[in-house]
Formats: C-alpha cells, structure tokens, sequence
C-alpha cells in the first residue's frame, strides 16, 4: 500500500475523527497564517528520529527519498545542483530561462550523470610509493588504481606501502567495473575485494575515475532519488502556453512543473487542459493558492501530476508588495489539500513553494497537507547553483533573483519565445545570500532537522506527519520565548 493510501484511510477512517480537513487545522479564519505564527505540537514518538523514513512522492508517479525539491529559477537549479540534489534523495527542477534546446540538455545532463560521484583519482606507475602514500593520505581513501595511458594495471593498498618499493611490484591486481554499474553491484565489488574504491571504465576499458565506499554508503536517508533504470531523478520547467518545449522536454525528464505565477487564470489553464495531453509525464500544476483555485485545475486539467502551491511567500517575492496580493504558503496548503480531498485527488502531491527558512517548516508544510517543500533561496546558497560566489569585505555570498525579476525577465524575454510580456512590471527583487557551502552539507542539516521535528510530532513518515501534525498559533511574545532567548549569542 502506498504511503498516499494510507493518508486517504487515516482520514477516512477517523484517526481524529471523520472528515478531517486541513483547512481546520488552522483554527481562525480569515487569517492568512504563515510558517512563523504557528508552532508544531508534540505528539507521542515511536522511533528516533534517524529512523524515520524521509521518502515521499513529488508527483503521482515519481518517489524521492527526501522531501526536498529545488525551485526552477536560474540563480538556483542548472544541471549541477539538480544531479547533487538528486544525489541526495531530493531533486531538482530545471528552470526555463533558457533555450529549448538548453533545457532539454540539461535535463539529459542529470539523467547521464551516475546515480553517486565519479571522481578521476587515480595513482601513476612513475610515482614513489612515499608520493603514492601521500596521496592515499591525501584523499583519506585506503586503495586506489594505478592507471597509466588512460588503462587501469594495478591496485594499491596502504598497507602494502610500506615495505617501500616499485608501485607495479607492490599492486595488486584491477578492481574495476563498468561505469553506470549500480552502487549496490560497487559496493559488493569493493566488500570482496576489501577494498574502499573500484575503477571505473567504459565500454572501452578506458579508466573514468573512482566511485569511493564513502560516497556509496550513505547513511539513510542520503540514498540517491533514482528511476527504474538506476538513473537520477530530474524535474523541468514548461510555460503552460509551451508545448513545444513540453513535449521536448518530457522525453527526458521524469515530470514537468508549470511554472507560472497563478495559474488559476482561463488562458493558462485552457492551454495547460492541452498541454498535459501532449505528454507522456505527469504535470506538477501550479501556482495555486486558495481551494477555488484549485477547483479550477482539478475540473479543467486532466490528468493532475501534483499541486505546486503558495502564492507571494518567496523570499525573492515582491507581489505582495507590489499587488498586495498573496496565498502564503502554509495557508494555501491547507486550502489546495482540502480541494484535493474533496474532489477525489488525495492521493496527489502537494508541493509547499515559497518561504521555508527552517527544516520545521518543511514539517509545518506536510502538516497542513503538504508532500515536499520547493525551495530557492536555501539552494541557492549552495556551491552547486549556477550562480556566482561573491566577495564582499571578507564574506562570502552567492547572487540570487526571483524569476519576475528585471534581470531574469530581461533573460526570458530574450530566449523564450512563449514568454508573452503580460505584465509591465517586475514583481521580484535581486540580492545576495550568504555562501553556505557544498549542496550536502545544506540537506544534511535539514534532514536531520525534517526527523527530528517529525520524532516531535509522533510521525514515522511523511504521510504520517500530514495526519498527526497539528498546529497551535504562537503569540508575538510566544514567539520570542520558543527562539533563543535572553543570552548573549554572538560570544
Ligand atoms: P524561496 O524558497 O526563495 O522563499 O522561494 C522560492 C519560490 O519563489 C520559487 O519556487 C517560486 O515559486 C517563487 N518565485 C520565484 N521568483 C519569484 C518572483 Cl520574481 N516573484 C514571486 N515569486 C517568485
């Protein structure tokens, strides 16, 4: 039984009694709540935390191993991120600001990429084994291959460094394997062969680089988002009104995500109603924000692939200054996963967007009926965005924009065709954010904190943390006391 399934019994079968709404999680109305006004209540756990399963479904037939997605904008997911994040257990959506030709590469980038790094390390037959030992050291690796004109001749193990010597008197022979084997057939290879690296070569024999035990043996979660072929997960962008570039796109990607402000709009969704029967992959339907909205896409678009959902809550946004116009994310959570309910699509993703700072929103986000959380401002800060790191007196930053930006307009504009200029005004902002390093260690800290807040609340998993998860409004003055408070923090 699927995890979706399980949600649609507890809630039909009364876990808190029939007919649960999300919408009445969120208990005054007329109130647009927001991830900081509210807190999570504890619940009674059953596992600890490291245990939980961090696996949901980002679209009705696409499973990832963490709930994270990455927003398709060009400051946040090229190839580079989508193949680390997928790496990861998440995965990543291609932005569209590009050609069409340029998308579909991209995409096609992450589904060539092995499922786990391939890094060319190797060791040369001509070395010492005093510079062969140093390099081991280096590296923190204990074996490695030695490759001499692109061919793999031997094995080196630390340990038989030692004695000092020739290299090729002291190697042992080839651990190799096909690149594109899975890191489980590596990891066997390596526990045979007492090894923590195998070389890997293609259909030629040619060396390619090393996959290394550290990288293959992720603790759970970190086990790579891949397809039934082993290959990495990846998401693109389409314009509802682009076809062309859906049907292009979808030949590679595993799912599209429409990518427009508010697409409870008769034009875009009369174009989305075609679009999605052009292609063979299920269609992520966004933005939405309030349940009408929603009733609009479900009657109009057929099929669903999942909500993206949260209108003016990005942290790049200006709608809401600009228009005063907004749907924030949790709120419009609520509002979109009880029209799913209702009209028979329970069992279809809900993707928060917009607005999560910490991994307890992500929480937040799943207990007012969300599956994932999309987001851009945090990936952007990572070494993997495709944008650049910026120096600023002895801090490091990496630039970031909203997609209604003047710049990331003026870039539409000029590489898409489908992008009709519908509005005279630019409803995002630029700026920097801090450089927080490499990809993994961002997820890492927000996975670690997505199971801890999910021990908190009682879930096992995700679909649990949709049923069990309930809020309380917290105060101004509830606010400050449930942060650090009342110490000096900068010591
Ligand atoms: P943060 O994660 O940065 O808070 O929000 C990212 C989300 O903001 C994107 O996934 C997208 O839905 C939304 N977004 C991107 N550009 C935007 C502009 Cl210019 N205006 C409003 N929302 C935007």
């Amino acid at each position: 039984m699927g995890l979706e399934c399980e949600v649609t019994q507890y809630v039909y079968k009364g876990y808190y009694g029939w007919g649960i709404m999300f919408r009445e999680k969120i208990p005054i109305k007329g109130l647009a709540v927001t991830f900081n006004d509210v807190v999570l209540l504890p619940g009674k756990a059953t596992l600890d935390p490291i245990s939980i399963d961090t696996s949901t479904k980002v679209s009705r037939s696409v499973s990832i191993n963490i709930p994270l997605v990455s927003s398709p904008m060009d400051t946040v997911t090229e190839d580079a991120l989508a193949i680390a994040l997928a790496r990861l257990g998440g995965v990543g959506v291609i932005h569209r600001n590009m050609t069409i030709n340029d998308e579909v590469n991209a995409v096609k980038a992450v589904k060539d990429a092995s499922p786990y790094p391939v890094i060319p390390f190797s060791l040369n037959p001509l070395m010492s084994s005093e510079e062969a030992m140093a390099e081991l050291r280096r590296l923190n690796l204990d074996t490695l291959p030695i490759v001499d004109e692109g061919r793999v001749i031997g094995y080196i193990r630390r340990s038989r460094l030692l004695t000092g010597g020739r290299l090729i008197e002291l190697a042992e022979k080839p651990v190799m394997a096909p690149v594109g084997s899975s890191g489980d057939e590596l990891v066997k290879i390596m526990r045979e062969n007492g090894t923590d690296t195998v070389a890997l070569v293609d259909k030629d024999n040619v060396f390619i680089g090393i996959a290394s035990y550290y990288d293959l043996n992720y603790k759970p979660p970190f086990k790579p988002a891949t397809d039934g072929e082993g290959r990495l997960i990846v998401g693109a962008a389409v314009s509802p009104f682009d076809v062309e570039r859906a049907v292009k796109v979808s030949k590679y990607a595993d799912f599209l995500v429409v990518d427009v402000a508010h697409v409870d709009n008769e034009n875009a969704l009369t174009a989305l109603a075609k679009l999605v029967k052009e292609t063979p992959v299920d269609v992520i339907v966004g933005n939405l924000g309030t349940y009408d909205g929603a009733v609009d896409a479900i009657t109009r678009v057929d099929p669903i692939g999942g909500f993206r959902v949260g209108i003016a809550s990005g942290s790049i946004c200006s709608t809401g200054v600009v228009t005063g116009v907004a749907a924030p994310t949790l709120w419009a959570v609520a509002q979109v996963a009880d029209a799913a309910l209702d009209y028979g699509l329970g069992s279809t993703p809900i993707i928060a967007d917009g607005g999560i700072r910490e991994p307890g929103d992500v929480v937040k986000a799943m207990a007012a009926g969300a599956w994932a959380a999309m987001m851009g401002r945090v990936f952007a800060q990572a070494t993997e965005s495709p944008s650049p790191i910026i120096r600023v007196g002895n801090r490091l930053y990496k630039y970031y924009r909203g997609m209604a930006s003047e710049g990331a307009r003026a870039r539409r504009f000029a590489m898409d065709r489908y992008a009709p200029k519908v509005k005279n005004i630019e409803e995002g902002v630029e700026g920097l954010v801090p450089y927080r390093g490499d990809l993994a260690n961002i997820v890492r800290e927000f996975v670690g904190g997505i199971q801890a807040a999910l021990g908190y609340i009682g879930a096992s998993n995700t679909a649990e943390a949709r049923v069990k998860g309930r809020f309380m409004i917290v105060t101004e003055s509830g606010r400050g006391e449930v942060e650090p408070h009342d110490l000096v923090l900068n010591i």
